[in-house]
């Protein structure tokens, strides 16, 4: 069975997809899951935040907005040996990707001269690298290509109808614009969204169908469940019927059946039961260490616990497989 990739969704569909029965849900999304990724592999990325807090953006989920009044203490730009001290605990723990995120609303040039030695750093120590910096110009996508960077986070986080509930200093455009610079630099794209913001079934619908209708799927979609941190707009809005959670990444998993999916911020709230549901409706990527940028995640200790009572492993660094080298190891 083999299914097509589309670019072309309409909102109906896609809460169509929503709207079936759990099992019924669950089950395209494995079988889809499985003709495109060994289904017992989860790819591990940690993160590191490089530059903390006092961000510009007014991002009602973020804890580093200036906006915001948290216990975030900011920090200045790590020196380059600190962040590749982190990257060699982080390869040692087995992560084969280190994420490297800084809370401004763009790098300027000068920001990325000091960039460009973490991403060839962390390269020679051979890992996958991926930074999320914030808005970025034509040219400087270019060259962190250049520096050999795999992978650029940048997230569209909810449909563009709700997108001005959460965050006014920039536009659902700008980020349309950073990412298809991103695309035609010919870096991997990395994008996905929060849900748990008190959005609709249908923002969350909007998101999908943002990212699955961009020109290429991105490689790698991010879900983060909100995390609540004291002091945003968004600290004690409604939690998200954890089912639901599990819904969106199955109906991630369908729209964009090859890309890797990651089960990003909130798993610490989560339960053991509830990420095995999440990797069976198609998660296949997971943020491993005892941080996320500020907030905690599980401990590394009880991510491996996890997987391996699932009987699940660590991939090794490429996933992605064509349909046809699939089903021939089969
Ligand atoms: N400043 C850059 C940007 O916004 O693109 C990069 C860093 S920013 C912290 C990276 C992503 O983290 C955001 O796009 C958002 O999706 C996610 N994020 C931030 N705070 C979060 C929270 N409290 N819960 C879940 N995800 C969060
Ligand atoms: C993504 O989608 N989630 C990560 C990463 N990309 C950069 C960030 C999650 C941040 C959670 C809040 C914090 O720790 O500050
Ligand atoms: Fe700044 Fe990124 Fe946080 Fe928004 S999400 S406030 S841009 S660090």
């Amino acid at each position: 069975m083999s299914n097509p990739i589309r670019h072309d969704w309409r909102r109906e569909e896609i809460l169509a997809l929503f709207d079936e029965p759990m099992n019924d849900l669950l089950f395209t999304a494995q079988t889809i899951h499985r003709q495109h990724f060994d289904p017992n592999e989860v790819q591990v990325s940690s993160l590191l935040s490089v530059k903390t807090g006092a961000c510009p953006e007014d991002c009602g989920y973020c804890p580093q907005s200036s906006h915001h009044h948290t216990d975030i203490e900011r920090e200045r730009l790590l020196p380059l040996e600190e962040v590749l001290e982190n990257a060699r605990a982080a390869r040692a723990n087995g992560a084969t990707r280190f994420c490297m995120g800084a809370a401004w609303r763009n790098p300027t040039d000068t920001n990325l001269d000091k960039i460009v030695p973490m991403i060839e750093g962390v390269k020679a120590l051979g890992m996958e690298t991926c930074v999320t910096l914030g808005m970025l110009t034509d040219a400087q996508a270019k060259k962190l290509r250049d520096a050999g960077l795999d992978y650029y986070n940048h997230n569209l986080d909810t449909s563009p109808e709700f997108y001005g509930s959460i965050i006014s200093t920039r536009t659902y455009e700008d980020r349309l614009e950073t990412l298809e610079h991103v695309r035609e630099a010919g870096i991997n794209v990395c994008a996905g969204g929060i849900i748990g913001m008190g959005e609709s079934r249908g923002d969350r619908a909007g998101l999908l169908q943002a990212l699955a209708n961009l020109p290429k799927h991105p490689e790698s979609v991010p879900i983060n469940n909100l995390v609540q941190v004291e002091g945003t707009p968004l600290h004690g809005v409604d939690a998200l019927d954890p089912l639901e959670f599990v819904r969106t990444v199955a109906v991630a998993r369908i729209m964009m059946p090859r890309s890797v999916v990651r089960l990003s911020a909130g798993r610490l709230e989560m339960s053991d039961e509830l990420q095995a549901l999440c990797f069976f409706a198609g998660a296949n990527s997971i943020f491993y260490g005892d941080k996320l940028l500020t907030t905690d995640n599980p401990e590394a200790s009880r991510d491996r616990a996890l997987l391996d009572r699932l009987g699940m492993r660590f991939a090794e660094t490429e996933m992605s497989q064509p349909e046809e080298a699939v089903s021939a190891a089969r």
